[in-house]
């Protein structure tokens, strides 16, 4: 792992805020992700299930957490099970975790390799009464692949065909979405990465240079600082690309006079950071661009005060509408009478801001939570409204993560990346 170990108490604590949910009698298993293949032996980079991470920062294949809180036995209610290494094994595979090492990352104490898994599980079952199944209820979610975890599901459920089941994911998506103040951190990590990203490309970006020449700027500062690199797929899009909501060819030359927006974040020990900003290729926004920039700007900061404990998502999204509906007016591209004569479905702002203006962050960009709950302190969202307009050739996006705090405004994430107009100018023209 490039990243400093975190402190294993917090996975601790969040193993008891899974138990504690937990039904009597109830065993829950949590898988890791596999290893994809690509062809002949080739295999994408390894990327650890949000979940199992979360409740044990195994950052390891083929591990596998099982909890179960009213075993009979103490040893038996939280067990670590870990594809087994030696020193010989070593030597081939590289290091993976020992039983002791595995204690000192996850804090539990009976780690057992893993070809004691069907054998030890057979055990716990006939002392449980009901198993809890991980499966994805992400509301983004659509999944082609049948996961490790999908594949362990079908064979523990046709195995144990007396056993009562439950889902794991409502507790996980709940728990999850309420950070801890070491999560805090670490995402504060990621956002600090990429602000040095962004802070580096501005020094850079100049008329003709390539997208994907920014991509590779963002990543060089990235992974010197201990992050694996993007925590998704960037956007860097300049001129009308921007208007392409998910373009992600980077591929294009930035002409001078054009803005480009890029929507970029670094992750940093599998948290997210998720940044957009759009500035100038030739270091100074025309005056209608400036204009259409603080506007979005505006929407930004004030839809960010709406973010307090109690409030709704889907009501939050009517109230930005509003902010967006008059900063339309006010650019002169909506009129009265579009607002008079919109579809109270897809009200007349969707023109011109058509995707949503928050999502939770965290572990994965997208992050869990139930959206039909208030918002709570201490959960991670975006901000991020945008105006796009083909026609005049450009499209702008700004997006902060902040902090739910349980008075007052959220805490801003990335208050030190800089947004203001004069202060992107000036740093690109210095
Ligand atoms: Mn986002």
């Amino acid at each position: 792992m490039k990243y400093h170990q975190i402190d294993r108490d917090l996975f601790i604590k969040n193993r008891k805020k899974f138990t504690s949910q937990m039904k009597p009698n109830g065993i829950a298993v949590f898988n890791s992700n596999d290893i994809y293949p690509v062809s002949a032996d080739s295999t994408l980079p390894f990327a650890q299930h949000r979940d199992i991470f979360y409740l044990t920062g195994a950052d390891q294949e083929e591990s596998i957490l099982v909890l179960f809180p009213d075993a009979p036995y103490e040893n038996q209610r939280e067990i670590l099970f870990l594809k087994e290494t030696n020193d010989h094994i070593a030597v081939w595979e590289g290091e993976k975790l020992t039983k002791e090492r595995a204690f000192e990352v996850t804090g539990i104490k009976n780690v057992i390799w893993l070809q004691d898994f069907d054998k030890t599980l057979k055990e716990l079952m006939t002392y449980a009464d009901t198993m809890y199944i991980n499966t994805n209820e992400h509301y983004r979610a659509t999944i082609e692949t049948e996961t490790r975890e999908a594949r362990f599901i079908k064979k523990w459920k046709e195995n144990y065909p007396a056993h009562k089941v439950e889902k794991s994911n409502p507790i996980m998506q709940r728990i999850r979405s309420v950070k801890e103040s070491e999560e805090l951190d670490l995402i504060q990590q990621a956002c600090d990465i990429t602000e040095k990203g962004f802070r580096r490309i501005l020094n850079f970006v100049k008329p003709n240079v390539m997208e994907y020449e920014i991509e590779a700027e963002f990543s060089h500062e990235f992974l010197r600082n201990r992050s694996k690199g993007f925590a998704y797929t960037p956007i860097i899009a300049s001129g009308n690309n921007a208007n392409v909501l998910h373009y992600i060819e980077n591929n294009q030359q930035c002409n001078a006079g054009d803005l480009i927006l890029l929507d970029v974040g670094a992750e940093y020990a599998n948290y997210s950071s998720d940044m957009s900003r759009t500035i100038p290729v030739s270091g100074k926004y025309s005056e209608r661009q400036a204009a259409v920039y603080n506007a979005v700007l505006r929407v930004k900061n004030d839809a960010t005060k709406l973010l307090v404990p109690g409030t709704l998502w889907k009501e939050y999204h009517v109230e930005v509408g509003k902010l967006m509906t008059s900063e339309l007016l006010g650019l002169g591209l909506l009129d009265k009478a579009d607002v008079q004569n919109e579809n109270k479905d897809w009200p007349a702002y969707k023109k011109y801001f058509m995707h949503g203006t928050s999502h939770h962050m965290g572990l994965d960009t997208h992050d869990y939570g139930l959206l039909y709950e208030p918002m709570q302190a201490n959960m991670v969202f975006t901000v991020e409204p945008g105006i796009y307009i083909p026609k005049e050739g450009f499209g702008i996006r700004l997006e902060d993560d902040v902090v739910i705090q349980s008075k007052g405004e959220p805490f801003n994430l990335m208050r030190n990346i800089p947004i203001e107009i004069d202060e992107i100018e000036s740093i690109m023209n210095s």
